[in-house]
């Protein structure tokens, strides 16, 4: 029997500066219910969805920084979305900017994404461990990319989760680029990847990249997925927000690598395909049999026995 799971890509539009959550979480509900009228089990949402993408600007006072941050999930604005879904019996993936205070009283920033069941629990929570852009502040740029000034490294790496009937993981953005991000989660079973991502489409490192930015963006998640024998699904905050413009064509791409859903606009737009699991195992089982052929010994990454396995 197929283990199917309906998985929406729920692309957002910018979301100005002044925005606030309550108005963000209201175009995520009405983003939920069409996943929900349309026969979603879980939604998945960008990188930092619930306010614009602020490490653009340079801020130097602290309180005025922790306002783009959640310290607790769901926080006073975010509960009704929690809500919403588990009286939808709808799970969804949510990117947002985290403080985390440890044991010790240290205060950490982190670019997280959450994983919520059909009953709005929280079965996993990652955080970045790519974080790009620049760490000072460089204002003679046409626009900043501040997240290394602003966020630390996700301690944990890639882990998976079983959930929704099968192994899940999370990545953000940056992260897609890298091949160790969808290796690492293959090598744990992993059959379906979830990515919020925000990509500017001006690089100004190197500008001869920017007519590149969607191919760029396809590639890395089409072999991604390929090469692991998972399905992986992007989703973009897309336009242009407080003049950035931001690359938008969020999909949903299957274990052989193909493009089964993608959205077409740049602005709110929810992307829906029906992802067998057990497909996963036709690449899993035969080219990417890792116990059979991965050259584990060299590398130092094992992989995990598979539940799934056939
Ligand atoms: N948000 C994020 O990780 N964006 C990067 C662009 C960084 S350019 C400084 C990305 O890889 O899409």
């Amino acid at each position: 029997m197929a283990r199917d799971i309906t998985v929406g890509a729920a692309q957002m539009g910018p979301i100005s500066r002044g925005e606030s959550r309550t108005e963000v979480v209201d175009r995520l509900l009405s983003l939920l219910e069409t996943g929900a009228q349309r026969g979603c089990d879980l939604v998945v949402f960008p990188e930092l969805t619930l306010t614009t993408f602020f490490p653009r600007w340079f801020l130097t006072d602290n309180v005025e920084i922790d306002r783009w941050f959640e310290s607790e999930m769901p926080g006073p604005e975010t509960k009704l979305l929690f809500d919403r879904a588990a009286e939808l019996g709808v799970g969804f993936s949510l990117g947002y900017a985290e403080i985390f205070v440890d044991g010790d009283g240290i205060k950490h920033h982190y670019n997280t994404q959450i994983l919520v069941e059909r009953d709005g629990s929280v079965v996993g929570k990652y955080r970045k461990v790519h974080v790009p852009g620049h760490e000072h502040d460089e204002p003679d740029r046409p626009f900043q990319h501040l997240e290394r000034y602003y966020f630390e490294p996700g301690p944990s790496g890639f882990e998976v989760w079983n959930a929704f009937g099968g192994v899940i993981g999370m990545a953000i953005c940056n992260d897609r680029r890298w091949s160790e991000t969808y290796r690492v989660m293959g090598l744990q079973g992993v059959e379906l990847i979830l990515i919020g991502y925000n990509t500017p489409l001006h690089y100004s490192p190197d500008p001869q990249q920017n007519a590149l930015a969607g191919f760029h963006n396809h590639l890395v998640m089409q072999s991604g997925a390929y090469q692991n024998g998972t399905y992986v699904v992007g989703v973009a905050k897309g336009g242009i927000e407080e003049g950035v413009d931001s690359l938008a064509q969020s999909v949903i791409i299957a274990p052989s690598g193909q493009i089964k859903a993608q959205c077409i606009t740049t602005g709110d737009e929810i992307a829906i395909a029906t992802l067998d699991l057990d497909y996963c195992d036709f690449y899993k089982n035969t080219l990417f049999d890792f116990d059979r052929y991965h050259q584990s010994q060299h590398f130092g990454l094992i992989s995990q026995p598979r539940e799934h396995k056939r």
